[in-house]
């Protein structure tokens, strides 16, 4: 980051930092915990900090547990699409749900909730998995002049990749700091991912 031009129309996005993607939670991002000195480095370099934070009913439905005979990691049918399955995670008011405690949460001024339906989930800081139910993000953002996004994480290949291709389809630039990013990596997501997000306008950093 440094040589990085920080500008008053930058936000840092700083996505599902949060017990369960980290070790010992139930859906562990290998090396999650890597990424916790770099964000907290950038925090105060930004003057507009948003968070979001993966935020599931208990039953919901992208877990392997709501749908008898399924496992975890298996892809399902749902009305909006293919749905990955997932091990229960970040129940609403649960301990894994909560940003971890290293976490420097006080620098975020805006923190957005995400996957509370029931039936939707939402890997995406500004659309649920339908692509067309918004979270509001957009709005937000708009109003305060933000025009590029420093996006940072867990995961890169789910809720990274999903929310910086949706930056670029709201219209604003979209950078993804690769080394303070983690991904769960299935079946090769992250170079997936990757390439997904650099076809989408994404500017990949490292
Ligand atoms: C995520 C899978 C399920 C993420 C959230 O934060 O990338 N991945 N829920
Ligand atoms: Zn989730």
């Amino acid at each position: 980051m440094s040589g990085m031009n920080i500008q008053a129309s930058d936000c840092l996005l700083i996505i599902d930092v949060q017990n369960d993607f980290c070790s010992a939670g139930s859906l562990a991002v290998p090396d999650a915990e890597a990424v916790l000195p770099l964000i907290n480095e950038f925090i105060p370099q930004f003057d507009t900090v948003v968070m979001t934070q993966d935020w599931h009913p208990a039953g919901h439905s992208s877990f392997a547990s709501s749908h008898p005979g399924k496992q975890a990691f298996e892809t399902i049918t749902l009305p909006y699409g293919e749905q990955t399955l997932w091990p229960d995670h970040c129940v609403q008011g649960s301990h894994g749900a909560d940003f971890h405690p290293d976490l420097h949460t006080d620098g975020a001024q805006l923190i957005i909730r995400k996957g509370f339906r029931t039936a939707i989930d939402s890997y995406s800081a500004f659309y649920e998995n339908d692509h067309s139910t918004t979270t509001g993000l957009t709005g937000y953002l708009q109003q305060r002049g933000i025009r590029r996004l420093f996006c940072v994480g867990l995961a890169l290949d789910y809720c990274v990749r999903f929310s910086a291709v949706d930056a670029r389809r709201e219209g604003f630039d979209a950078v993804v700091l690769e080394k303070a990013c983690r991904g769960i990596d299935l079946d090769g997501s992250n170079d997936t991912a990757l390439a997904q997000m650099r076809d989408a306008g994404v500017v990949i950093a490292s």
